[in-house]
């Protein structure tokens, strides 16, 4: 498997998890060109590494990340926003949001932009306390992209989104928790803890169940009740034919606990 070695992105291998960790700290891990394709790249890798069964994406330094690379954006003449944005936010977002196994966002700083973007597209997001959400979108004269959007908007329903969206206030981390936006917030300090004993319950887990519950709820957003009734049932004949069903089965008919258990 051949993993993008960028400067600007560090990517580790431990136990089944893959950590990709945006390493621009000097901008507060703004997104280049050089660190997008990098992401990009080694996502793609990590969709067919059966060695890795879980993602984390965090940031270097104080910051998760500070959006759109605003220097590199104001140098850039040979391209169009609209090019950039097809090339590298939409193709990267879809990518984390249709990823076949469990992604977390280890929030440990400001998300700004694009960063709340892609921190929103992972399945798990971990917040340290003194870290916030930044739309800061408006208040550069732009609108909301990079998916925020579409996770606002199902996350907090019309009339949050917009508040949030238009008034631009940060969303501080306790805040980001009460509105569901993240899973958990923890101290600085425990946020190592916190994100290994998620990332080795994920990592031991069903895998080809994980997949097909992220595809169906992926799904479940846009289908009507009889087609997810009808998707459900397809993908619990391919869950039934996998060899984890088979282990959990056999431990419970012996009364013993299931090796996916918590
Ligand atoms: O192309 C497209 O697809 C368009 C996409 C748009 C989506 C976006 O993501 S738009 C960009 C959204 N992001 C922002 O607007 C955030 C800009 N940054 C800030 O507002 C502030 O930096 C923060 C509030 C995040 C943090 O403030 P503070 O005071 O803690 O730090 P700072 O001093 O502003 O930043 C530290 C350094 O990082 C500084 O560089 P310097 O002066 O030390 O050399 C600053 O310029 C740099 N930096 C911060 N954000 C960015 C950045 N450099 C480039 N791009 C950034 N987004």
């Amino acid at each position: 498997m051949h993993y993008a070695n960028s400067e600007t992105l560090v990517t580790t291998r431990e136990d089944g998890v893959l950590t990709l960790c945006f390493n621009r700290p000097q901008s507060l891990n703004a997104f280049s060109v050089e660190l997008l394709r990098a992401l990009r790249q080694n996502l793609e890798v990590a969709r067919a590494d059966d060695h890795v069964r879980v993602v984390v994406l965090t940031g270097s330094g104080r910051a998760f990340s500070a959006g759109q690379d605003l220097a590199e954006l104001g140098e850039a003449r040979e391209f169009t926003i609209e090019e950039h944005m097809r090339q590298h936010y939409s193709p990267l977002i879809l990518a984390l949001a249709d990823f076949p196994k469990p992604t977390l966002a280890a929030i440990n700083g400001v998300a700004a932009g694009a960063g709340a973007g892609v921190a929103l597209a992972c399945d798990f997001k971990l917040m340290a306390e003194d870290a916030r959400f930044l739309l800061a979108f408006a208040q550069m004269g732009l609108v909301l992209d990079s998916g925020t959007s579409y996770f606002l908007v199902r996350a907090l329903g019309r009339t949050r989104a917009l508040e949030l969206a238009l008034l631009g206030a940060p969303i501080l981390a306790n805040q980001a928790e009460a509105l569901g936006l993240v899973n958990r917030v923890v101290s600085q300090g425990a946020m190592e803890t916190q994100l290994s004993d998620w990332t080795r319950l994920l990592a031991r887990g069903p895998s080809p169940s994980f997949s097909l519950i992220k595809a169906a709820l992926r799904q479940a957003e846009t289908h009507s009740l009889a087609e997810i009734l009808e998707l459900e049932t397809v993908f619990q004949g391919k869950a039934t034919a996998s060899l984890d069903y088979r282990r959990a089965l056999e431990a419970f008919l012996q009364k013993k606990p299931s090796p996916f258990a918590p």
